[in-house]
């Protein structure tokens, strides 16, 4: 097994079949990554360990996806100097909404690149272009899977003309 570079963190295993599409777009990407359950208030210290250790186990990205009041990526971005990715849950009687604003709505100084509501698989995607940036190999998937959306597209426009 190698080396985890993305951490995929989540509240709660509720959140497992929103966040699975953020793993996918790894697997395509042929990026090895971790998956742990780690509530910032129903588990605390262990999302302070989790985050305060990520950088020296050799992860490059996290993207920590919640729902509600959804301070898990934020407690995150606090304690490591990697970049993290939110992805706001939608659940509960917000539908995310209440998750995107507490995602989203960072103090100056503690960024999180926040996808839209249940957005895990943009959240994978992101993760790889920043991993990209150093990687040629995996740059290379991340302009390949752009080029087949592209065609993807240039394929229903030649339908609609015949
Ligand atoms: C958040 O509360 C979790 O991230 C989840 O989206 C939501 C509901 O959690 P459960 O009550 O299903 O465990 O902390």
């Amino acid at each position: 097994m190698s080396q985890p570079m993305v951490g995929i963190v989540m509240g709660s295993d509720s959140d497992l079949p929103v966040m699975k599409a953020c793993a996918d777009m790894l697997d395509k990407f042929g990026i090895a990554y971790e998956v742990i359950i780690s509530s910032a208030h129903r588990v605390p210290e262990k999302t302070a360990a989790y985050a305060a250790s990520a950088e020296s186990r050799g992860l490059a990205v996290i993207v920590a996806g919640a729902g509600g009041a959804a301070h898990l990526p934020g407690v995150i971005a606090a304690l490591t100097p990697l970049p993290v990715i939110g992805v706001p849950i939608k659940s509960g009687a917000l539908e995310g909404v209440d998750a995107l604003y507490a995602i989203v709505q960072m103090p100056a100084g503690i960024p999180v690149a926040t996808v839209a509501i249940n957005g895990a698989q943009n959240a994978g995607i992101l993760a790889a272009q920043i991993i990209g940036t150093g990687d040629a190999g995996v740059r290379a998937r991340v302009k390949a899977y752009k080029e087949d959306l592209s065609r993807h597209v240039e394929s229903k426009n030649k339908r609609l003309s015949e």
